[in-house]
Parts: structure tokens; sequence; C-alpha cells
């Protein structure tokens, strides 16, 4: 495959020739390594759970059609969806929990390096919970408010307190399914114990169990991470940056933040304003410091600061070979095995700092919580350090970089209506914007980077349809041009007109992964607007690219919450028809919406909108 197929975008092309030219190996090139693929894993027909297997079931021939212990392809297939529902969930939560865990520090010992830049809203939090307020102190409240977080994660067995957003319908419904998410670690445990050998056989009480966990993670464990996130570093308001790898400067220090948790990049972005730093930088020969992000942890800090996105996930080994790059600070997740290997051929030093997360061949550096700006100091110290070894022959920034305007929390899009969902409310009545399509995830080297995120936003705001975004699909828009205001001008008339009156781009970013949990809240605020349940809106979610079971994760509780949500590409489920017709079909009469898979990213705007139109009609809009 040539360099320009593997994706749309100019700099990671230019890149790319950069490394097959120096003979650096990247994702692209495993990928080839690794074809064809297994097709048993690839239909979801392989089980590896006790040491009588493993076992594979022969989809077509005269193989073996059950297991050692006798599981069919209904029971393999689900096991594993399950599975990766569990493994997405507990990414995510467990990124929530570290919130948390940051937040109530803050409030046992207010004097530490975290506080709360958003008291409002952790005043709003006490108050959905009625935690009193009248003549306490902030720390009193908050404590008040972790303690609910804590108890969340735990066994109490009560509703998740969140899920009392979600219209009344919905969560009657949820009820009824026996599906209401009891705690957030104990539906990622039930799900290894009824999917190791012996327990859980039926292929929709297990899928059942799949739809609890991930609702605990989007209402739950993502959901917390978005609010105490905004608590402690600030909610989000308009920003504007610039994306892409043209980012990179050829005369500062250059630190690519990557990753997830905002408790380290955050603490990054004010440790590298400390004058000294600078002052010991420019002793080094640099003109300053350039703190830059990547994926969902550079997301986090282009949301709420601005700071510059170097790229998306198919771009952290190509941020390497710019030989530009000083350190690469990398706490969980989306995070490649291979990034010591690539930066070996650089000076470009790998930090990794959390205990979660070692890489052979990285600086570790621990990152401790207590001490937060005094290790971010340290880190930047490192990167600094590390400038005189930047061999400028080797040097090859691309020059593309490209505007955003981002920060659309539900806060900054209430705002931008003018204080009610009203306008919105009246231009999805009136038909100007014809409904509301979240596009989300991931990049995958079996995709051309960025081609299904970007033809499918255009396609959809050309049809009129609002397009929110997250993740590494936000960072691709932004690359493209579509965060911009301008980028009205690619909208259909009537979308074009509102973001124009508003000043907004037909495709707003709002945030990262974790705060797809926003999107639900917008969701349920219109579905409760018009007093009908999500399932009712014209709404519905794709995610074009996807690769981690947190995706899949997503999309479970998207469907689960009643939006129908379109994959590029299925998750291994294909082995079992019981299965996929539940998923793509059965769901429908049982939580109001499925999932979709189709290749073409215009085909899948076409079923999207198909989806929207059926709605409004439903709506008699
Ligand atoms: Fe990872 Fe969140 Fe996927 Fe990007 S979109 S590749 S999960 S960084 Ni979340
Ligand atoms: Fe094989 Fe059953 Fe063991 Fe899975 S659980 S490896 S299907 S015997």
């Amino acid at each position: 495959m040539k360099n320009h197929e593997k994706s749309i975008d100019p700099a990671s092309q230019k890149m790319l020739d950069k490394a097959y030219a120096e003979g650096i190996q990247t994702v692209w090139d495993r990928l080839e390594a690794q074809q064809p693929h297994c097709g048993f894993g690839e239909l979801g027909l392989c089980c590896r759970h006790c040491n009588m297997g493993p076992c594979r079931i022969d989809p077509f021939g005269n193989g073996p059609k059950l297991g050692v212990c006798g599981a069919n392809a209904d029971t393999i297939a689900s096991r594993q969806l399950v599975r990766m529902i569990a493994a997405g969930a507990a990414a995510h939560s467990d990124h929530g929990r570290d919130i948390v865990l940051a937040f109530r520090a803050a409030a046992e010992h207010g004097e530490g390096d975290y506080k709360f830049k958003d008291e409002k809203k952790l005043l709003a939090l006490a108050s959905e919970f009625n935690i009193p307020t009248e003549g306490r102190t902030i720390q009193e409240i908050a404590l008040d408010v972790s303690d609910i977080a804590l108890d969340e994660y735990g066994m109490r067995g009560q509703k998740l307190q969140f899920t009392k957003r979600a219209p009344k319908v919905r969560q009657d419904l949820w009820t009824s399914l026996g599906v209401d998410p009891r705690g957030i670690d104990r539906e990622v445990v039930e799900c290894m114990h009824r999917t190791t050998m012996g327990v859980d056989t039926d292929y929709v009480n297990l899928t059942l169990q799949g739809i609890r966990t991930s609702l605990s993670d989007g209402w739950g464990g993502s959901m917390w991470a978005t609010e105490l996130s905004d608590v402690l570093f600030g909610t989000p308001e308009v920003v504007k940056g610039w994306s892409n790898l043209g980012v990179l400067s050829d005369k500062e220090v250059n630190i690519v933040v990557h990753g997830h948790e905002p408790t380290l990049s955050d603490i990054i972005v004010f440790a590298a304003r400390d004058p000294e730093l600078l002052k010991k930088a420019k002793e080094k020969g640099a003109e300053g410091i350039n703190i830059c992000g990547m994926c969902c942890t550079g997301n986090e800090i282009l949301m709420r600061h601005g700071v510059p996105i170097a790229g998306n996930f198919l771009q952290q080994e190509l941020a390497i070979i710019t030989g530009a790059v000083e350190a690469m600070i990398v706490d969980v997740q989306c995070i490649m095995p291979s990034l010591p290997t690539v930066a070996n051929c650089f000076h470009t030093k790998v930090i990794s700092t959390s205990p979660k997360a070692v890489f052979p061949g990285a600086t570790h550096v621990p990152f401790d919580e207590k001490n937060a700006m005094e290790t971010a100091k340290q880190i930047i110290s490192i990167a600094i350090d590390n400038y005189p070894n930047r061999n400028q022959g080797r040097v090859n920034i691309p020059s593309d970089r490209m505007g955003y305007m981002a920060g659309f929390s539900v806060e900054t899009i209430l705002g931008a209506l003018g204080g009610t969902l009203d306008p919105l409310l009246d231009a999805i009545k009136s038909g100007s914007i014809r409904g509301i399509a979240g596009i989300v995830g991931c990049n995958n080297p079996k995709v051309r980077q960025d081609h299904n995120h970007i033809a499918l936003a255009k396609e959809l705001i050309k049809n009129n349809v609002l397009v929110v975004e997250t993740g590494c699909a936000a960072i691709a828009s932004a690359k493209a041009g579509l965060l911009l205001p301008e980028a009205a001008d690619m909208a259909g008339e009537g979308l074009a007109a509102v973001c124009r009156a508003l000043g907004v781009p037909p495709v707003l970013h709002m945030g990262s992964c974790v705060d797809n949990s926003r999107v639900l809240v917008v969701a349920a605020a219109i579905a409760n607007a018009l007093g009908v349940d999500i399932s009712d809106l014209p709404l519905a979610a794709a995610a074009p690219e996807w690769m981690s079971e947190k995706a899949v994760a997503i999309g479970t509780y998207a469907v689960s919450s009643g939006i129908y949500t379109v994959l590029n590409s299925p998750p291994p489920v294909l082995g079992s028809s019981n299965l996929t017709n539940l998923l793509t079909a059965g769901a429908e009469g049982v939580v109001g919406a499925v999932f979709a898979v189709e290749a073409d990213p215009v085909k899948q705007a076409g079923l999207i909108i198909e989806h929207i139109e059926k709605k409004r009609t439903a709506l008699g809009l």
C-alpha cells in the first residue's frame, strides 16, 4: 500500500514517507505483517477461558461445533463480547476512579496541587445529590460528594446517581429489563465471573449483563470522570487553538503528552509556565517550552486551555519520527508499546508515569499525585535536558497545521444558545437542523486514517445534521478544518444559518472519550424537554474507525440508552448469527435501538439520515 493510501492527512503522509526512507517500522507495517488475521478470532469463535481448551468452532465445514465443555458459538461469541465491554468499561471507570481520588484529596487537604476550579459545578452536583450546602465550607461539601462517588464504585447496590439524569421512561425500561447498574466495579467483576468456564451460557442473559456494565460506564465511571474533572480543572469554555504535527516547534522544547488522564496533563500545562524552567530551556538553547497533546489527554487540555493537539491515535509514532520531540509523556491507554523502539531511532525520551502502565525501554518517572506540581516540573526538566541532543539535521516537521474552535461542554452549548435549549429545539422542530449525530472513537490502520471520520462528518453537515464529536474523531475534524466556524460553508443551508448566527462550527468538539457522557447529558436534556425517550429523538452515533475495547463499551451504552449506532466493522460476533441478530435487529424491541455495520462512510451517513427522518416523522416533525 502506498503511504498516501494509509492516511488522508498530509502531515501523516509526509512522516510515513520519512519512516519508510529511514527504515523505521510503524503500525501500518505491523498490520501488514499480521495478514491474514485469524478467521476464528475475527468471528469470535475461539475461546481460551480454561485449560481444557483453547477451543475453536468451525463455522463452515464439519469441524467441531462445540468447545470441550460443550459451549457453542452463541456462548463463546457472547462471552467474548461481554469481556470486551467489561475491559472498555474498566478502562474508562478506572480513569474515573483516579479523578475521584484526586478530587477527594483536594477535599481532604485543600492545600495540595489540585484545587476546585469550578466551585459552581461542585455546588450543582451537591444539590443534585441533596447534599446540604448552607453554612458549610467547599471542602466539607466536596467530601460528601466524594463519599457518594466512592460508593458508586462499591457494592451498596443502589441505582447509580447519574442514571437519574436519563428520562424517566428510559430509567423504567432499564429497571424492567433488570439492567440498572448496581456498582461500577461490581458490574465488571460480575462480567468476569459470568464469562468464566461453566457459568453463564445464555447469549441473551450474557448480553444483558454487557448492557448493564456499559451503562455503569456511560452513566457511571465516564460521567464521574467528566464531572469531577470539570470541577478540578475547570468546565470547558469556547477556546481556539491549533492542530496537527505542524504545531511542533523547530526552536522550542517539544513535549507531547499522550494518554488519558488530565490529572497529569493539566498540571504539566501549568508547570511548563514556571519561569525557572523557561530560563533553563533558554540556557539549553531553546526559545521556549512547547506543550502539545495527543489522543484523549490532549483533548482534555485542548478543551480547557486551547493547548495545541499534535494528532490522533495513528500519529503517536509519526510525532516522534519528526525528530523534534524531546519527550513524549504517557500515562494510560492507547499508548503503543512500540513507542520506545521508535524513540530509539531519535533522541526522544518516552516517559511513562503511571504505576499501571510501564513500558520496557521508556524512562519511568512515577507521577506522585500528592506532589503533582513537583513531579511535573521534574519531568519537564528531563525534556529540557534532552533538547541539546536533538539532531537538527534529522528534524522534519510537516508544516501542516489547522486552527480549531472547541470547548463545547454542555454548559458552553447552553451558553451559546443563550441559557436554554429552546433555540436548538426550535431549529430541530423547524427542520433547519434535521437532527444530531455523534461521531466518536479511534483511528485504526485497517481504515485510511481519518477518511471515514471526515467523509461521514462532511456528508452529515451537508445534509443539515449537527455533528458532535469526541476522542480521535474530533481530532480528525480539527485537522481537516471542520471545527472552524467557517466550516459552516460546507454545511447545508439550514445548519449553516444556525452556525453563523451563533458563531459556532457545524462540528462541535465535546471532549475526550469519557466525555461521551456529555453527549448522554445533552440527549437526556433534549428528551426531557420534549417529554419523550432518547430513542424517540432524531439522534444517532457512529464510530467509523474504531479499534479499542472502550469503543465497544461506548457503542453498547449508546444503543442501550436508545441511540442508533453505526460501526464501520463489527466486533467479533459474526460467528454467532443469534448474537449478531440480537445486536443488529432484536435489540430494537428491547432497548429501542440497534447497531448497524457499514464500511462506506457516505452510506453510513445515509443510514443515519434515514434513521433521523424516521424519528422526525414519528415525532410529527
Ligand atoms: Fe484511544 Fe481516547 Fe480511541 Fe483515540 S478515540 S484511540 S480509545 S484516544 Ni477514545
Ligand atoms: Fe473450551 Fe469451554 Fe474451556 Fe472455552 S471454557 S476453552 S470453550 S472448554
